[in-house]
């Protein structure tokens, strides 16, 4: 079995390597806090969504871990009204806390990271590399450099603390689509996002949500299909943010085979010209996403 550390001094740069260490030590500190960190603190993120206790612990966590590396230049966050500013060359967007309100029902939690080469905001073509965290069932990272998509699980030792085995080496979704979990409900979609749903299930797919985008995504890499945050009639810039999670989450499903869309390109080409920039999301089996792709850009000719 190969070990992250290990796998990482092989086939990353020296300094996404070490910074792809740090989060993951970080992740084994937040998984285990979760438990006792669920409680809710009066503070509320640059979105105005009320943070919780673990989602300022994880976001400190992760901060303070990525600068030490002497590594990271800055370290945007999903939590953070400003960036921190670091010495080095990586620019570092991060949700440290995918689906917090996913804590109470204990369903998936996750955390992404965008490992970028300039200054943030900016485009997912200037992504080095991207990771997610999963806490689920199992604790998992997922990560890729631009070489294809590894995972790595969390195994606890008897004798010391946990470490990080390969368990997937370059990760492809699977050539049949089988899943599909659309954010929001029926009457909020625009109407080709609504057509394009119907379309689904006469494919063969069904429907799969778990309200955390990293497990929804998770997911639809391991059994093929697609994940969305869509275009809501009231709401046309979606939810998720493009720097903090469609772009990350885009150059990981692109480097195993898969496509993601912000309803008319390429999520990677969404210059985001604000750190919490929205926009629509539809992610997962390249087929599938370009199929949206056209049914929904179609409809913005008329
Ligand atoms: P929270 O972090 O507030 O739980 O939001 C999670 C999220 O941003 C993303 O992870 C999910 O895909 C999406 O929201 C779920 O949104 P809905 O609750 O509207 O389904």
């Amino acid at each position: 079995m190969m070990k992250l550390e290990e796998f990482l001094r092989l086939n990353a740069p020296e300094e996404l390597g070490t910074v792809a260490m740090v989060v993951a030590k970080g992740s084994l500190a937040v998984s285990e806090a979760i438990p006792t960190k669920a409680g809710l603190l009066a503070s509320v993120n640059p979105s105005g969504e009320r943070q919780k206790a673990i989602d300022v612990f994880s976001n400190d966590e992760f901060a303070e871990a990525l600068l030490g590396t002497g590594m990271v230049e800055e370290v945007a966050s999903e939590e953070m009204q400003e960036p921190l500013e670091g010495k080095g060359d990586v620019h570092v967007a991060m949700d440290p806390l995918d689906g917090s309100s996913n804590v109470e029902t204990n369903n998936p939690l996750g955390s992404i990271f965008g490992f970028y080469s300039k200054r943030l905001p900016a485009s997912g073509r200037s992504l080095l590399g991207a990771m997610y965290v999963t806490y689920g069932s199992m604790l998992t990272i997922t990560l890729s450099f631009g070489k294809g998509v590894h995972r790595f699980v969390a195994v606890r030792d008897e004798a010391g603390p946990s470490s990080f085995e390969l368990s997937g080496l370059n990760l492809r979704l699977p050539e049949k689509p089988e899943v599909y979990g659309f954010g929001g409900s029926r009457k909020e979609w625009t109407p080709p996002v609504r057509e394009f749903v119907d379309t689904l299930e006469g494919r063969g797919l069904r429907t799969r949500y778990c309200g955390t985008f990293v497990g929804d995504y998770n997911q639809v890499l391991s059994r093929g299909g697609i994940f969305a945050y869509p275009q809501f009639v009231n709401r046309p810039q979606g939810k998720l943010r493009v720097l903090y999670e469609t772009a990350p989450m885009a150059f990981i499903n692109e480097q195993a085979g898969g496509y993601a869309s912000d309803g008319r390109r390429n999520v990677l080409d969404v210059e985001p010209r604000t750190l919490s920039e929205p926009s629509p999301a539809y992610i997962g089996s390249a087929e599938v996403v370009r199929d949206l792709e056209r049914m929904v850009s179609a409809e913005g000719q008329n």
